[in-house]
């Protein structure tokens, strides 16, 4: 079938869809517990940060003590259990390759989460080199290296080589721990790393995105002292129906009934509406400047959680650190689709082809962190600096820059006549009109339930939204030859609205 590339230009109600996780097979997770138990020894600690407050860390080290190992770390807000030193996570480090490669492996509750001490800050700010004065002043790139620092002063057999990984907000951790990083930490991967809350996650691009609505409880409550249970409530929405429930639901004002001034989350996405001084301190993409350690950035093509954290936090370092060894990864992904097999890798409807995220842990990723914590560590990787699947041709491409050196940009122009061309419209002045009516706004997916995040937009047959009379449409003749799309897309819209203010969503459709 030929294809077409159109856009469709709508407001857009969003709200929450179905997150479906098929669950691991039983008799793999079975044999990798019992090789996590029957290859590694566990200790719990509390490591005192330079401020006093002490991090909850759960350590993996190999039972055969005859070599030194590097040290694989994860920092996350999201629980380091199972808790005891009698019990075992099931699987270790990113891959069940890496799991057999020889790494300590450590878990860290980050400040002021789950077992650890201190006040939870959502993506806490980034310290400038002016404001780290006295050991008062923290940050999670001071709470990694002070934690570095004791890892390699009191693991036995470590090598004193360092590396870290993690997936969402663990990859902000990890991106959080370049500015000012410890000297023993040598290759770090943020993996669909949240770059800026007002870009991903709870907004995307600026506009505050619904379907993170359920999720603010996980992250707007204090707790008052270490624990292993959770110490937040979810919401009870009454009803699966996510469309039905934020129409019932009204104005932003009526949300005090779910979220209240005890939430400190909340509270501050509805102060800050717009990207003000309080979003900007939080974003880590400023501060990727002075890069030691190797980063291999990783993300899916198809996230619909953080695409602008992997993207721009690569290109920052690559602006900032020539001399940096600075790589990424884009695959036919979703929301962290890569650290999962599961044979084939669909992206819901669409099917990319087979066993891409093991090809990707063993080729990949293991590469990377083999090459810099136990192996020559110079840089010759053999790895491209911008691995990127085409999902047209459904195959990886290596290029040696990102975006490509020979992309060329074009624009593309809508029509008065519905159609979407390279060429300009020779006459000014034309418009389209819609009425949007805020009783019936264009929902953002055809799905209806509820949940915690976002997942299938990225992939959605649009024909649901498509032939609705408030949103815009402009189409491609059908394409007569291939066209690959790769780099920025930036779509500028002249708008004028009757109203007070509307979120507008450009989509790009292959
Ligand atoms: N970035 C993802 C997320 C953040 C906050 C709320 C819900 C999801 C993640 O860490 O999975």
């Amino acid at each position: 079938m030929k294809n077409k590339l159109f856009f469709a230009l709508q407001t857009v109600l969003l709200f929450l869809i179905v997150v479906g996780c098929s669950p691991k097979d039983g008799q793999e997770q079975n044999t990798q517990a019992n090789y996590v138990k029957e290859n590694y020894t566990k200790t719990e600690v509390y490591i005192e940060m330079r401020d006093g407050v002490k991090l909850f860390t759960s350590i993996y080290t190999p039972k055969d003590q005859s070599k030194e190992y590097p040290i694989l770390m994860q920092r996350t807000p999201y629980s380091v259990a199972p808790y005891g030193a009698d019990a075992f996570k099931t699987a270790l480090g990113p891959s069940p390759t890496l799991m057999k490669d020889g790494y300590i492996f450590v878990y860290q509750d980050v400040r002021g989460r789950w077992n650890s001490e201190g006040s939870y800050d959502n993506m806490r700010p980034t310290l400038t080199a002016e404001e780290r004065n006295t050991d008062q002043d923290i940050d999670e790139s001071t709470d990694t290296y002070d934690t570095i620092e004791w890892l390699i002063a009191n693991l036995d057999n470590n090598n004193g080589k360092v590396g870290q990984w993690g997936i969402s907000y663990p990859g902000f951790y990890s991106a959080a721990s370049l500015p000012y990083a410890h000297e023993a930490l040598k290759a770090v991967s943020p993996q669909a790393p949240i770059g800026d809350f007002y870009f991903d996650d709870f907004h995307h691009n600026g506009a505050y995105f619904l379907s993170y609505f359920v999720a603010t409880s996980v992250f707007g409550y204090q707790k008052d002292k270490p624990t292993t249970e959770a110490w937040y409530k979810m919401i009870d929405a009454g009803t699966e129906d996510a469309y039905q429930f934020f129409m019932d639901l009204g104005p932003l004002k009526n949300a005090s009934k779910y979220y209240g001034e005890d939430n400190f989350f909340w509270q501050q996405i509805v102060e800050h509406p717009d990207y003000d001084e309080f979003w900007q301190r939080r974003g880590i993409v400023q501060h990727m400047k002075d890069i030691k350690p190797s980063v291999m950035v990783v993300g899916g093509w198809f996230d619909a959680e953080d695409l602008y954290g992997p993207l721009n936090i690569y290109k920052e370092i690559e602006k900032n650190n020539p001399n940096t060894y600075n790589t990424i990864v884009m695959g036919p992904w979703s929301h962290g689709d890569w650290s999962r097999e599961r044979g084939m890798q669909n992206v819901f409807n669409i099917h990319f082809g087979d066993s891409i995220s093991t090809w990707y842990q063993d080729n990949v990723e293991a590469e990377f962190f083999d090459h810099f914590l136990k192996g020559a560590g110079d840089g010759q990787t053999g790895l491209p600096e911008a691995y990127m699947f085409d999902t047209g041709k459904k195959e990886w491409t290596r290029f040696e820059n990102w975006p490509p050196a020979n992309a060329e940009r074009v624009n593309m122009y809508p029509h008065a006549d519905g159609s979407l061309s390279m060429d300009a419209p020779s006459a000014r002045g034309a418009f389209a009109e819609f009425v949007s009516d805020p009783a019936k706004p264009v929902p953002h997916s055809e799905d209806i339930k509820l949940t915690f995040t976002p997942r299938k937009y990225m992939s959605d047959d649009q024909r649901f939204a498509a032939r609705r009379p408030d949103v815009l449409v402009y189409e491609t003749d059908v394409l007569e030859n291939d066209i690959t799309l790769a780099g920025e897309i930036m779509a500028k819209l002249k708008v004028s609205i009757t109203g007070t203010d509307a979120d507008w969503i450009v989509k790009l459709v292959d």
